[in-house]
């Protein structure tokens, strides 16, 4: 199975912004760690899908390892460390996937990267993410890092005003994007899933986005 097919710029590097990248196919040399690792962590935190604020079931299921972990109700959006389905802390973030992150973020610039919360989103086919900004972390010095596997899915990426214009970026298997300093903050969506299935994954895309949410 050729899994360059799925990631046809591996190498490269996109810059969305100053302070915004995609790293292609970066994390193609962790996927053998990272799926095992995944379906640990699907059995004792399973991936559902919450309610926002406004009363919208998400479309893109969700789970979490790490400290912290984020979650949303009709209350509001928040990171707890307690998974509010199995009344358990959200299960240990792997090493693997903290290694990930962390050589990850080093190769777009910015060192020391200690994520404390990993957000872990499911998408099916049909399942999107509206245009929102990242601002639940205390810390926006950090940046965010996140990884892409499974059937590719477009990115939608805007500016610091939800009206100001998008720019549509593949993402497929193996990318990870980078964005922090003046990018943290930009609105950012994905567009409905396609069923493209993919050869490891099937009809799914997985997509870690790991932050520093705490102090
Ligand atoms: C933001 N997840 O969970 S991360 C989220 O693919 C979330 O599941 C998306 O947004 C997902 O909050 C997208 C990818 C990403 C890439 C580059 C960005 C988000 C970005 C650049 C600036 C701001
Ligand atoms: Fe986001």
């Amino acid at each position: 199975m050729n899994l360059e097919l799925f990631s046809p710029s591996a190498g490269e590097r996109d810059f969305l912004g100053p302070d915004a990248f995609v790293l292609r196919g970066f994390a193609l040399p962790f996927v053998g760690e990272l799926l095992p690792a995944i379906e640990l962590l699907e059995q004792v935190s399973p991936f559902r899908h919450m309610v926002t604020p406004g009363g919208f079931t998400m479309s893109v299921a969700l789970t979490n390892c790490g400290t912290l972990g984020w979650t949303t109700d009709r209350r509001g959006y928040r990171y707890t460390t307690i998974d509010p389905d199995s009344d358990q802390p959200w299960p240990a973030m792997p090493a693997v996937f903290a290694r990930t992150a962390r050589q990850a973020a080093a190769a777009a610039g910015f060192d020391n990267f200690e994520p404390d919360a990993c957000l872990v989103n499911r998408y099916l086919p049909g399942a999107r993410l509206s245009l929102h900004q990242d601002k639940n972390e205390r810390d926006y010095d950090a940046p965010i890092v996140s990884v892409s596997l499974g059937m590719s899915a477009v990115f939608l990426f805007g500016g610091h005003q939800r009206s100001d214009k998008t720019m549509k970026v593949p993402l497929h298997h193996g990318d990870v994007a980078v964005w922090g300093g003046e990018d943290r903050l930009r609105y950012h969506g994905v567009m409905p899933l396609k069923d493209q299935p993919h050869p490891l994954l099937g009809s799914q895309r997985i997509n870690f986005t790991f932050r520093k949410a705490g102090g």
